[in-house]
């Protein structure tokens, strides 16, 4: 997020969530903003193909055609240029490119925009006057905009409504994406990414290596890049999970140590996930229970969950936060962190590598988290000043907090952006990848319930939520079961191009017809059995959100 939980729940006139359903799946933010709603009377648009909870809430409510955002978001541009409720003053000092833009956002008059989306002329009209009247206002988007062929395209075009407003860089403004995992923000900043070291030091970048090689005491013997020598670090950029997979049946990918992830599960396209995990040499998985992919593990590593570890978690409004252990750690199992430095210690030793011992943070001797975060203070400039000792003395720190004596930043692009000036960048909408046929005349979109997590491993063992939500339902329009002969007892059979499942029909009008909704947290009848691994050409993310599929009676 570019801003804060807090400052946006606090100040914003108004709030536009796309593509997230944020009551069941961020519950403690999703009541912040119920709340300012309710109290405050800051006003709502949600944007949302399904009748989600947070719709109880809105001022509005646009149901548009799954994948078609880029259009929705362009109509909105193009009627606040044509009301002149631009923010003049902000396009002129802060940013570039406006006239390309603009150009573009011309092609996306109303009555185009109704055809693509299948929103009414009028509700746009609507939509748009609230969200350029309430001045600041809000923008909150989760995996119902990123999961798209167009995953990126859709975040940037974000970027240019908050621009053509003016709301960057200000209370109750900004630019946020509600990040799904517990830490997922922190393994990105940690490099947890191919093609960055932590803080999104690019891996190409021949200062960079050469920093982090001598940190490392990293030394393979020199080697030439751009005509300069260099030690150690591999400047290649890697592979994201999206074409590892792939790449185990290309020859390319011959072994995998997994941590923490259940592709089976989570992966699109479930066959073909086990025909790769199937087909690969060796295949090493680190995990807190047996998962769908253990059977493909040649070794199981016993990792320990949130409870039993030390550390601190960074999360989607950039704070990092003290996790401590609650509980003793369980049999065999070890923290993930002294798991990866054992087995990380062993290839140095084993490979012709060698590690120069007086290197600051050489050879993976780690005593603790704490001796890890301060690896982190001195190489990752926007946790430069974020300590443990800070922390445990109970300060919030937002990043970039680059020295000891920083408060950390609540707020984002306050004065510039990253790059200076804020770049517009014409967008135009591209339809998904699949779209319903006569073989396949319905629509497919997934995603997660309130009660569960991901592929269930965790939530699935917990007796209360199988006591609420036991087994897998697929959201089914009343109109489209009539047709089908259901009357909310019988089980479907939904099938796409690559599998089918057979689960429980909830007939519920909050899909539209022509639209089913299907989650992936049971293993009997998981949504990625069906779904397919056509990627964001940057992000390389799979279109979850847009499956052609057929639905009968099973
Ligand atoms: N209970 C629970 N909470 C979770 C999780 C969980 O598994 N369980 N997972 C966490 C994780 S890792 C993540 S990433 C987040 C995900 O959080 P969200 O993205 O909020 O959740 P999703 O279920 O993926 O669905 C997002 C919404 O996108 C809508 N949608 C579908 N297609 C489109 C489209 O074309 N355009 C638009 N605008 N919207 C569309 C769906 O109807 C849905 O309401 O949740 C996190 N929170
Ligand atoms: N169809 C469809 N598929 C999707 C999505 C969708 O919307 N639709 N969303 C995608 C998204 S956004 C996400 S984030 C992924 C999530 O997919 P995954 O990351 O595969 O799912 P999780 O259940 O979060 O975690 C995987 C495993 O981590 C283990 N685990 C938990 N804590 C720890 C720990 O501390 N240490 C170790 N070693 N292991 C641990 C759990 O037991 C679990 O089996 O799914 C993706 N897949
Ligand atoms: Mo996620």
């Amino acid at each position: 997020m570019s801003n804060s939980m807090d400052d946006v729940a606090k100040f914003a006139k108004a709030f536009f969530i796309i593509g997230s359903n944020t009551t069941e799946q961020h519950p403690v933010f999703g009541t912040m903003l119920r709340r300012a709603v309710k109290f405050r009377g800051a006003k709502l648009v949600v944007a949302d193909p399904r009748k989600i909870d947070i719709t109880d809430f809105a001022t509005l409510h646009l149901r548009q055609r799954p994948g078609t955002d880029i259009a929705l978001i362009n109509g909105l541009m193009y009627i606040i240029l044509e009301k002149g409720w631009e923010d003049k003053s902000f396009i002129d000092e802060r940013t570039e490119n406006f006239d390309e833009f603009k150009a573009t956002v011309m092609n996306y008059p109303p009555d185009k925009v109704a055809e693509i989306t299948g929103i009414p002329v009028e509700k746009i009209y609507e939509a748009a006057e609230i969200l350029a009247v309430n001045s600041p206002m809000a923008v909150m988007w989760a995996m119902g905009i990123t999961q798209h062929i167009v995953g990126v395209r859709n975040v940037m075009d974000l970027a240019n409504l908050q621009m053509l407003l003016g709301n960057m860089g200000k209370p109750g403004g900004g630019v946020n994406p509600l990040r799904g995992q517990n830490n997922v923000q922190g393994a990105c900043d940690m490099g947890g990414l191919p093609n960055v070291f932590p803080a999104y030091q690019p891996v190409t970048n021949l200062e960079v290596i050469e920093k982090f090689a001598k940190a490392w005491g990293l030394d393979s013997g020199p080697r030439t890049m751009d005509g300069k020598t260099v030690r150690g670090l591999s400047s290649t950029v890697g592979a994201t999970v999206t074409e590892m997979m792939p790449g185990i049946l290309e020859g390319k990918v011959h072994s995998l140590y997994i941590l923490g992830e259940d592709p089976v599960m989570s992966d699109p396209d479930t066959k073909h996930i086990r025909h790769c995990l199937e087909s690969i040499d060796f295949l090493v998985l680190q995990e807190i229970f047996p998962s769908e992919t253990s059977a493909y593990a040649d070794i199981l590593l016993p990792g320990v969950s949130f409870a039993e570890k030390d550390g601190t978690f960074t999360n989607t409004e950039r704070r990092v936060q003290m996790v401590r252990k609650a509980i003793p750690t369980q049999g065999d199992a070890r923290d993930d962190w002294w798991i990866i430095s054992q087995i990380a210690k062993r290839i140095l030793s084993g490979t012709s590598e060698r590690v120069r011992s007086d290197a600051p943070y050489s050879g993976w001797e780690y005593s603790s988290p704490s001796a890890i975060m301060s690896e982190i203070n001195s190489l990752t400039p926007s946790y430069g000043g974020i300590t443990h000792a800070r922390l445990e003395a109970g300060e919030r720190l937002q990043w970039p907090c680059p020295t000891a004596d920083h408060p950390g930043t609540p707020i984002l692009h306050s004065k510039q952006f990253t790059r200076g000036k804020g770049k517009f960048m014409p967008i135009e909408h591209v339809p998904p990848a699949e779209k319903p046929d006569d073989d396949y005349p319905m629509l497919m979109s997934t995603g997660r319930v309130l009660y569960h997590w991901h592929g269930g491993q965790m939530s699935r063992r917990a007796k209360g939520l199988m006591e609420v939500y036991g087994e897998a339902l697929v959201e089914m329009n009343p109109n489209d079961a009539e047709r089908l002969g259901l009357n909310g007892k019988y089980i479907v059979r939904v099938t796409s191009r690559r599998g089918h499942i057979e689960a429980q029909a909830w007939v519920t009008d909050r899909v539209p017809p022509g639209m089913v909704y299907a989650n992936f947290h049971f293993p009997n009848a998981s949504a990625n059995e069906l779904t397919h691994a056509a990627l964001d050409p940057v992000a390389k993310i799979p279109e979850y959100k847009v499956i052609a599929v057929k639905v009968e009676l099973a």
